[in-house]
């Protein structure tokens, strides 16, 4: 019988009175990972005001020494990296080398986060006037709701809890269903680390059950939500309506450019790790390959020859490059999207098909699949797909590659192969995305600069590195005027009056 796990709410782990719901593993469906709690709107207000009371402590701690207790979740997460990595790979099935880089992204958040703690700068400039100070310090805001989804399940949810500790807000976390052991033993991670208790709150269950009752809850002045771009409009309603603060980070069709004088072997590493890493189940996805075509068949040919030899399996394996798709409904999409690009006429020319063999038999496997000739604004060219789907556009000019690529709703991550510097900096200025890669694949963003996209991918903020402070913080600005006379700005010193 498969352990039964609790919610962590009000200081503590509390037994759920209600329904439960089953984590699998998706490289075999038979292995029941954990029972999880059906959470809903009671559980959240509970919540709610249990971090309340934790933000009104928490606030009043001075940041250096919210910051010793990040640095102590990250020498907690660096400790038990190597098994909550394998708890990590049996919850959502990607290999454990990316489980393993996926913890030391919540250790490089969490230790950016502690020296956080000794800046969080506020600006001291000059006053107009005489004998007065002007100055601006940063506050936290409340209670932040943190909705987060699968694909990364330590460094998503640790992008955003981190800084949002730091400013000095609570948190109530809602991990997505696909993945609430993570959630759980990142929350372990932090009250090992000496959070206080009522700071943070772990609640299981659905986004439209728990998430919905998070987002509408009066209680919580800003959501921080990664996931699709649908369900981040419905928030971005709510959030407008409610007056609150929202950071979103969605969708992607991210493109790679390669042209005729790349190094041809590296843009086919690159494209590999950027198309079929985490079977393609990144918002940082290379989704689309746009390639020159002086090198078109070529490259097209190493790449396939390339793409069959991929060994799908279970993550836990040292023999799997490709690990599962995280549930039956993503499976499906994939293979959807496989019938559209074939109606639409692109050519398939490697995968398209579920994992075969016995080995492959109980678990959401799917080929990686290459389709060439695909037509710029095709659906299979502008969809995000979130699997193991790469589309292959022939392009004939940095021109072409650079309208082709910005010709999408979203705008995340881009990168270009090229030996030219002057190609290399025209793509950098023309691209419509929030990070172009020279000479790397679309993926691999570190956690000390800015993360996010443009257009129907965000909605302007950034996570990750200095600028996340800033969602997670509000500026007060403070005069002080040591005159003591009345100052009146505007006025008195350009002799107004
Ligand atoms: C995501 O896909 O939501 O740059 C995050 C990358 C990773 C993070 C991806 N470091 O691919």
């Amino acid at each position: 019988m498969a352990k039964t796990y609790k919610n962590f709410i009000g200081g503590r782990w509390v037994a759920h009175s209600g329904d439960y719901f089953e984590d699998r593993n998706p490289a075999d469906w038979r292995q029941v990972v954990g029972r999880f709690p059906k959470s809903g709107r009671k559980e959240v207000d509970r919540a709610v005001k249990s971090a309340q009371r934790g933000f009104e402590m928490w606030r009043k701690v001075p940041a250096p020494q919210r910051g010793e207790v990040l640095r102590r979740v990250g020498d907690v997460l660096t400790r038990r990296k190597e098994e909550i990595a394998r708890q990590m790979t049996r919850e959502m099935g990607k290999p454990l080398a990316e489980t393993r880089g996926d913890v030391q992204e919540g250790i490089d958040t969490a230790y950016y986060a502690a020296s956080e703690g000794r800046r969080l700068f506020g600006r001291t400039v000059p006053s107009e006037l005489r004998d007065k100070w002007a100055m601006s310090v940063r506050r936290p805001i409340g209670v932040a709701g943190v909705i987060t989804p699968f694909n990364f399940p330590m460094a998503v949810p640790t992008w955003k809890i981190f800084p949002a500790l730091l400013c000095g807000n609570a948190v109530v976390f809602k991990p997505c269903a696909d993945v609430p052991l993570t959630g759980a033993l990142l929350v372990e991670a932090l009250l090992e680390a000496g959070l206080p208790p009522e700071v943070i709150q772990l609640l299981h269950g659905g986004g439209g059950t728990v998430g919905s009752a998070i987002v509408e809850n009066p209680g919580v002045p800003l959501v921080s939500f990664t996931g699709s771009t649908e369900t981040g409009a419905l928030l971005g309603a709510t959030c407008g309506r409610m007056h609150k603060r929202l950071s979103l980070e969605m969708g992607g069709k991210n493109a790679m450019i390669v042209m005729p004088d790349a190094d041809l072997d590296l843009a086919l590493d690159g494209v590999l790790w950027g198309a079929f890493g985490t079977t393609g189940q990144r918002c940082t996805a290379t989704s689309r390959l746009l390639l020159h075509r002086k090198v078109h068949d070529r490259f097209l040919k190493m790449l396939v020859d390339r793409t069959v030899k991929l060994r799908l399996g279970d993550g836990l394996l040292p023999t799997t490059d490709v690990g599962p798709m995280i549930n039956e409904a993503a499976r499906d999409k994939t293979a959807e999207y496989v019938e559209i690009g074939t109606a639409e006429g692109a050519e398939l020319v490697c995968g398209g098909r579920p994992g075969r063999g016995a080995r492959l038999a109980h678990g959401w496997f799917y080929e990686p699949t290459i389709f060439a000739g695909v037509k710029p604004r095709s659906r299979l060219e502008q969809e995000e797909i979130f699997g193991p789907v790469l589309s292959v556009v022939r392009i004939g000019s940095l021109e072409e590659a650079t309208r082709v690529h910005n010709d999408v709703r979203y705008g995340l991550s881009s990168s270009l192969y090229t030996r030219d510097v002057q190609a290399a900096f025209r793509v950098i200025e023309g691209l419509e995305a929030g990070i172009t890669y020279v000479n790397a694949p679309t993926i691999g963003a570190e956690a000390h600069l800015p993360f996010g996209g443009v257009k129907e991918t965000g909605n302007g903020h950034r996570e990750g590195g200095w600028e996340v402070y800033d969602f997670f913080s509000e500026t007060k600005v403070v005069y002080v005027d040591y005159s003591g006379r009345l100052q009146r700005a505007q006025i008195d010193t350009y002799g107004g009056g």
